[in-house]
């Protein structure tokens, strides 16, 4: 049997379309507003803040954070591209009350910080980048966002004004341990 001859060009450039089409598609979807880039799942909402320092642990509740001073920072976040103002408390500030600060500051230069959520989410700073005598960037844990309680992301949560995305704001934050690295 003789089979019909399809210029081979063609087949190539259908099964191009087919297999990009998905892509095309994609891109050619709109974007609603309801539906976020990436929607987060809801996690339990965090109440207290236990920062751990030499092993030492101190609870923080929304009340003891509202007492220390407050900073408020307005900040672009990089997926919604809104611009946001978060009110709280500097980190810096949570840190020297468990002793490391400008006065201490090799300690500060040989420690991180892992802050985790109460979905057990963590990322890590350094000690540095949150000292507000060393660097530009601002880090505070905040307790509201334009003004209004936080809600579902929580009683607190960390929010660092150099991110180009907001994967470091951990929200429902619930701790802050201190390690320094001998
Ligand atoms: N507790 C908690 N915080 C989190 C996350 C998470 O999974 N749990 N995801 C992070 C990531 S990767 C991003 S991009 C932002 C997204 O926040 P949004 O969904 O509020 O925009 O939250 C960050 N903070
Ligand atoms: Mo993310």
């Amino acid at each position: 049997m003789r089979m019909q001859r399809i210029p081979r060009l063609r087949v190539v450039t259908l099964g191009c379309l087919v297999g990009l089409s998905p892509i095309l598609f994609s891109q050619m979807a709109p974007m609603s507003p309801a539906a976020p880039m990436e929607a987060h799942k809801a996690a339990p909402v965090s109440t207290t803040l236990i920062v751990t320092i030499d092993g030492k642990a101190v609870t923080y509740t929304l009340a003891d954070l509202q007492a220390m001073p407050q900073k408020t920072v307005t900040v672009k976040n990089g997926h919604t591209q809104a611009e946001e103002t978060y009110t709280g408390v500097a980190v810096s500030d949570v840190l020297a009350k468990g002793g490391i600060s400008m006065e201490t500051l090799k300690r500060v230069y040989h420690s991180y910080i892992k802050a985790e959520g109460t979905d057990h989410y963590w990322v890590l700073y350094s000690a540095s980048e949150i000292q507000s005598g060393l660097r530009e960037g601002q880090a505070i844990v905040a307790l509201t966002l334009d003004g209004k309680p936080l809600t579902t992301d929580g009683q607190f949560k960390i929010v660092e004004t150099g991110e180009k995305r907001p994967a470091r704001w951990v929200r429902n934050l619930t701790s802050l341990t201190v390690v320094t690295v001998e």
